[in-house]
């Protein structure tokens, strides 16, 4: 079993962020780790003959040139030379949606790994439902863009589908397909990535990350308080918590934006219509409104806004966005619609005993 001083290095992610976390600056409260060491790798498309893992089925392995990767159809991202390696894990027969056990279950994932790497390993949580496997690019988390994503940067880098095929909310009648999507997806890949990673490259990582957004953020906080012997540090980027929860919040913030709109009687362009309850342009307003009262509140005017706490007391809505007083012309909010977005960030409340359904905002400590 591995054992490394886990706890160090993330208690110093945690002390960055923080920036205090001792009064006394001559006595450090971390050690510093020896740096990560690079390797190049020794096999790519033997890794299918080659690596053993329990319950694991590699199913193609190979080389790709440097270039491009196209993520999406909208989003591409600069790849060094690398080995995919896909596969899946623990396949299995669960239940599906007529509520018998006929449908295929299994942990699919995708490997990237640099034939120069850097000794570390990047665990690519992501969105959504999950469901399918996304190219494992590292992708969200590096500031400097698409080039500077986590394969990009020598990272080994793995995706998954969490344990369940598309559509994704079918997954739902099946229990074990519900504790692998919820968190044990990672419990079941990250020995395995690991070890596949000492078969690729002769050793181990010297560090390892777990970084995603949305429901990427949720997989890294379950992450981070069930396994966090398993990583050095947690990137976690607008979590979606309590999804049940969330769904209800979702679900209101569409009924009072539909307040704002006339919908086509044939009932056509549903969701186009209701992004026109409010537009890009006057979020824009909105948001340039928030930059002006909150952006120097983090000590620093760099368009972004950290000190979220003092922000949610010092913006006012009705005080900093203007009030369209002859319709609406994209410069400003009308009465209705400030009352419509003061609702959705209260959230949804239970109508007999007022308690909130799903608290919007994150205080932190
Ligand atoms: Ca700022």
């Amino acid at each position: 079993m591995e054992k490394r001083p886990q706890l160090v290095p993330t208690m110093a992610l945690f002390c960055l962020l923080l920036s205090a976390c001792s009064d006394n600056d001559s006595t450090p409260l971390t050690q510093h780790l020896t740096p990560a060491t690079p390797a190049t790798i020794n096999i790519c498309s033997d890794i299918a003959t080659q690596f053993n893992f329990k319950d694991t089925v590699i199913t193609s392995s190979e080389m790709v040139s440097a270039g491009k990767v196209e993520y999406s159809s909208t989003e591409s991202y600069s790849a060094p030379d690398h080995c995919v390696v896909k596969g899946y894990m623990n396949e299995r027969i669960g239940l599906g949606s007529s509520g018998e056990a006929d449908t295929k279950y299994a942990i699919g994932f995708e490997m990237r790994l640099p034939k120069d790497w850097n000794g570390r390993f990047y665990y690519q949580a992501n969105g959504g439902l999950d469901g399918s496997v996304s190219k494992a690019v590292g992708r969200l988390i590096f500031a400097g863009g698409a080039d500077s994503a986590a394969l990009n940067s020598g990272f080994a880098v793995i995706s998954s589908d969490a344990g369940h095929p598309s559509p994704a909310p079918q997954f739902g009648f099946d229990p074990q397909a519900r504790l692998d999507y919820g968190y044990n997806a990672v419990a079941e890949l990250t020995p395995m990535a690991k070890s596949l990673i000492k078969i690729a490259y002769g050793k181990l990582p010297d560090r390892s990350y777990f970084a995603g957004c949305s429901n990427g953020g949720r997989h890294t906080m379950m992450a981070a308080s069930r396994y966090a012997e398993m990583y050095d540090g947690f990137i976690v980027g607008n979590p979606g918590l309590h999804l049940p929860n969330a769904a209800v919040s979702q679900l209101y913030g569409a009924q009072q934006y539909s307040t704002l709109v006339t919908y086509n009687p044939d009932g056509s362009d549903i969701l186009a219509t209701l992004q026109t309850a409010i537009t890009q342009e006057e979020f824009g307003v909105v948001s340039q409104q928030i930059l002006k009262q909150c952006d120097a509140l983090d000590g620093l005017a760099d368009g972004m806004v950290n000190n979220t706490y003092t922000c949610q007391k010092e913006f006012d809505l009705d005080r900093d966005v203007p009030t369209c007083s002859e319709g609406r012309n994209g410069t400003c909010l009308s009465a209705e619609q400030k009352q419509v977005l003061s609702n959705i960030m209260a959230g949804p409340h239970n109508s007999q005993t007022g308690e909130s359904l799903y608290m919007q905002t994150f205080h932190m400590m």
